[in-house]
């Protein structure tokens, strides 16, 4: 990636830039999905003189990063239990088999709910996950109610005292209320028998400042705890996860990087800025 090397390279070179350069620069920052207010930061602080422009940046690129927790929550005496949310296509019902699979090869319990009871073969898709993975799916009937997929899950998921239980849900756009809404129904009757810990919204990194601007708008509709953002192999470019992490101060807990349950991590924020301006 090393986004930032070409960057610090001029201006380590010690002689003027040319305007050229500056907007050789700046076009290469938005290119990477850096987007237009953190490319705007940076490229001030480049400009800067008397201090030196690669502390402040990494100062920057740093400071942009959420703070707030990338663990998932866990308890000694209840389930963890997981929403995963989006709109359609973005790596939903995928990254549930992935986050199962990595949780269980910790030595965890885990059960799954297919709460997508809209799409016909939605449910058959996790089943076979879970099949291929050796874990529990919980399935409701085609077009049945998601919540009523969820309550069942979360009751067994108690009563069989599992570490981690997971809900796919269907694809959603923040624009239809109802949907959203039924968002807002599954996790209040979830939380009848168990808190609901974590809300996980999935989005798709190759989309790049559209991504962004839809998970603002999600996040405003749903409270959500963290971002998986998927599809890293594919053409998206470096800067998208520090965008998204600066515009919506979410943290980005996991991250998606092929078709594959082993294509996927939990997102290592430090080694990610050191990857965007080591050399
Ligand atoms: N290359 C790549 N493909 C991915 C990744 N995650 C998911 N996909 C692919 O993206 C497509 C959609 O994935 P799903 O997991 O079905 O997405 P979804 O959000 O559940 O979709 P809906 O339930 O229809 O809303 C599938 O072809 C996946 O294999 C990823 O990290 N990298
Ligand atoms: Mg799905």
């Amino acid at each position: 990636m090393a986004l930032f090397s070409k960057l610090f390279n001029k201006l380590r070179g010690g002689s003027a830039l040319t305007a050229a350069d500056w907007q050789e620069l700046e076009t290469s920052l938005i290119e990477a999905d850096l987007g237009a207010a953190l490319t705007a930061r940076v490229m001030e602080a480049a400009r800067k003189v008397g201090q030196s422009p690669e502390e402040s940046i990494t100062k920057i690129l740093h400071e942009s990063l959420s703070t707030r927790e990338r663990n998932i929550a866990t308890f000694a005496d209840r389930p963890t239990t997981i929403l995963v949310v989006g709109v359609n296509g973005t790596g939903k019902t995928t990254s549930t088999a992935k986050l199962a699979n990595t949780l269980k090869e910790s030595g965890s319990s885990v059960l799954i709910a297919a709460a997508d009871t809209f799409r016909a073969a939605a449910t058959e898709q996790i089943q076979t996950w879970g099949d291929r993975l050796k874990i529990n799916v919980v399935v409701g009937k085609p077009n049945g109610d998601p919540a009523s997929v969820a309550f069942d899950g979360v009751t067994r998921a108690k009563s069989e005292n599992v570490n981690y239980f997971i809900v796919d849900t269907a694809g959603r756009l923040h624009t239809k209320q109802g949907l959203m809404d039924e968002l807002g129904k599954i996790r209040r009757v979830i939380e009848k028998v168990s808190p609901v810990d974590e809300v996980l919204l999935v989005v798709d990194g190759t989309t790049g400042q559209n991504a962004i601007a839809q998970a603002r708008t999600f996040l405003e509709a749903v409270e959500v705890t963290g971002l998986i953002l998927t599809k890293l192999d594919g053409s998206a470019k470096g800067g998208v996860a520090l965008a998204i992490e600066s515009v919506t101060g979410t943290p980005i807990k996991f991250i998606g990087t092929g078709e594959s349950v082993g294509d996927f991590a939990p997102f290592d924020a430090q080694s990610y800025i050191e990857g965007l301006i080591s050399a």
